[in-house]
Parts: structure tokens; C-alpha cells; sequence
């Protein structure tokens, strides 16, 4: 593929999507499909890094593929395949765990939050998943990488192991070191229920997250239960700092309508959350709903999207073989 650019990015098919993948990621893959050649994979491997029921696991890779469908990505531009159907992101991943340091992996903040505080319990792969990461990246040799904030740090570590595997290997820009791509304004979506934590699809209550296949009347359940402040919306931003919540919705708000913070504050301010919780229930119904509807009718034909993965990982898999060759020689390996 020489030196073009070329977007790789990746989902867990762990469960329901919800607002902060879409806005995080999916909304700007979409929108990157107009300029570059991308490749968006349902990371099936990634997710077994914590135990997945095997049916839940099969249902969830078809859900997230339909999700990508449903929010624009078009299969005739860009392709769309699950991991574990690629097997090249499992031999290089073993031949970059040769190549990342444990002191790399041990600075992870992901791996310490996902763990919890019984590491010695957590599985190999949860403290290895950047590895196979970067692996993924790497095997297309990948330039541009959009994901949330969350994934900065995994991101750098995949540039560091390609820098270290064309130093060793004496082959500069043999891997290009990927960029992250993350989106300015709307890095990082938070809970509803804890502004400090990110909203995630494996927390617990459901009222935390907006699905994107709630239903309209589940969102405004959810908005108006959404924690937020007993003071009017003041007139400035700093007046937000320690107010994670109100911010929360006030960026989720002014991201829906395409203003920016300061415009929207400005407009609100005075008034209770009330009636911002109104405003943003309805743009988010509006936003929000045709794509769940969307999903939801494309998961009654599970063979189309099937046969959408099928045919996208024999794409991916020339790509990937053919660099793989190229791996293997630098490598050593016959
Ligand atoms: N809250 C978020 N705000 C912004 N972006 C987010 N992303 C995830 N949560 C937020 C971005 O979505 C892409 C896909 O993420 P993922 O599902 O592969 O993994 P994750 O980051 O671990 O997502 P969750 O929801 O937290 O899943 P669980 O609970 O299963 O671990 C990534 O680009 C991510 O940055």
C-alpha cells in the first residue's frame, strides 16, 4: 500500500454501544471515509481479554457490525471485518510481545483500571492487549488512528514498539509510526451517573450510558435522571470545573448542535438544568434514534452482515499477508 495514508481503527463487540463510541469514534470514522482509505475492524480478540459468554460473544460481533453500518460506514468504501478472521493479528502480535518491554506495558493505565485491584487474577491477554494493539495497527501499516482520549496512551505505545521494531531490525520506516487521531472537543464522554469516570458500556447501570439502540422514551428517562447541578448554568466555563456532570451534558449538548461551549453557555445561562436536559433529550431522540432503529433492522438479516464480514476479511487478509511476507523476512522467520 506504499506510504498512503490509511485509517485502522477498532471496536470490542462487548456489548451495546453507546453515546461515547459514537461520538468518540464511529462519528469520525464515518466522516473520514471521504478522505482516506480505512479499514474499521470488530476486535473479537480484544474482547476475550475478559471472559465473553460465546454466545453473547457471536451476537455482540454481528450487533457492533451493524452498528457500524448503521452510524455510515459504507462496506463498498471501507472494510469492515472482525478480528479473530485475520490470523496475521495474532502471528504479529506474538512477534511484537518480542518486541514491547514489560516496563512499557506496567506504565498502562487501562490494564490497572481494568484489572482492578487483584491483578495476579486478571488474564495474560488484558495486560498484553496493547501489544496485539499495536499489532493490529501495524499489520496494515496503518498511518492515522482515530480513537477517544482513553486510548492515547495505547496509541503511543503502538509508535514505540513500531520505532523499536525498525530500529532493531535496522529497516527505518519500515513501519510507519501511526497518528492519533482524536477528536478535539469531545475526547471524552463521561458517565451520566459520575462525571469523573468515562461513560463505558461495562459499567453496571444502564442510566450511566445513552445505548444506541434506546428507545426515545428511555433516553429522556435517562437525561432526566442524568446527575447535573442545583445552581443555574452559570456564565463561564472555569465556573464548571469541579462540576464534571453539568459539563458532561453541556459538551455532549454543544457537540449534538454543532456549537461551540462558550456559545451554548452563554445562551443557557441563568437557567435551570431542566431545561437544558429538555433540549438535549430532543436532539439526542432526533440523532440517536434512527440509528438504533437501524440496527436493530439490520440484525433480522444476519446473514448480510455475515457475508459484509466475510467478504471485508478477505480484503483485509491480502493486505495483511502480503505485509506479513515482508515481517517475517525482516524477522528471520522462513
Ligand atoms: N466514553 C467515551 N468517550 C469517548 N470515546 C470513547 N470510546 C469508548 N468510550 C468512550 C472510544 O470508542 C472506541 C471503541 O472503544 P471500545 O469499545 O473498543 O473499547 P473501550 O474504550 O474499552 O470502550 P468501553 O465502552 O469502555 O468498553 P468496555 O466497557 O467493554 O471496556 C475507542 O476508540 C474508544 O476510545
Amino acid at each position: 500500500m506504499g506510504n498512503k495514508k490509511l485509517v485502522f481503527s477498532g471496536v470490542q463487540p462487548t456489548g451495546n454501544l453507546h453515546l461515547g463510541n459514537y461520538l468518540g469514534a464511529l462519528k469520525n470514522f464515518v466522516s473520514l471515509q471521504k478522505e482516506m482509505e480505512c479499514i474499521y475492524c470488530v476486535v473479537d480478540l480484544h474482547a476475550i481479554t475478559t471472559f465473553q459468554k460465546p454466545s453473547e460473544l457471536l451476537e455482540n460481533v454481528l450487533e457492533t457490525t451493524a452498528s457500524f453500518l448503521a452510524t455510515g460506514i459504507n462496506p463498498n468504501k471501507s472494510i469492515i471485518f472482525n478480528q479473530s478472521s485475520v490470523s496475521g493479528h495474532a502471528e504479529l502480535a506474538w512477534i511484537l510481545n518480542c518486541v514491547s518491554r514489560i516496563g512499557w506495558l506496567n506504565r498502562m493505565t487501562q490494564f490497572k483500571d481494568k484489572a482492578g485491584s487483584d491483578k495476579e487474577k486478571a488474564s495474560v491477554g488484558l495486560y498484553i492487549y496493547p501489544n496485539l494493539m499495536a499489532a493490529d495497527i501495524l499489520l496494515y501499516k496503518a498511518t492515522h488512528v482515530p480513537v477517544g482520549a482513553d486510548q492515547k496512551q495505547h496509541l503511543e505505545l503502538s509508535r514505540d514498539i513500531a520505532q523499536k521494531f525498525n530500529n532493531d531490525f535496522n529497516c527505518q520506516d519500515f513501519f510507519p509510526l501511526p497518528e492519533p487521531m482524536i477528536p478535539r472537543k469531545i475526547s471524552r464522554i463521561m458517565s451520566l451517573r459520575d462525571g469523573t469516570k468515562k461513560m463505558s458500556k461495562s459499567e453496571e447501570s444502564s442510566y450511566s450510558r445513552i445505548n444506541l439502540k434506546d428507545t426515545a422514551d428511555e433516553i429522556s428517562k435517562k437525561i432526566k435522571k442524568a446527575k447535573s447541578d442545583s445552581d443555574p448554568i452559570p456564565d463561564n466555563i472555569k465556573s464548571l470545573e469541579k462540576k464534571p456532570e453539568a459539563l458532561n451534558l453541556l459538551t455532549i449538548y454543544s457537540e449534538l448542535t454543532q456549537n461551540n461551549l462558550e456559545k451554548v453557555i452563554s445562551e443557557l445561562s441563568g437557567k435551570e438544568y431542566s431545561v437544558l436536559k429538555t433540549k438535549l433529550s430532543d436532539v439526542l431522540i432526533s440523532e440517536i434514534t434512527p440509528i438504533g432503529k437501524e440496527i436493530k433492522k439490520l440484525l433480522d438479516n444476519k446473514s448480510h452482515l455475515k457475508n459484509i464480514l466475510r467478504k471485508g476479511s478477505e480484503k483485509a487478509n491480502i493486505i495483511a499477508e502480503e505485509n506479513l511476507k515482508n515481517i517475517r523476512e525482516k524477522v528471520g522467520l522462513i
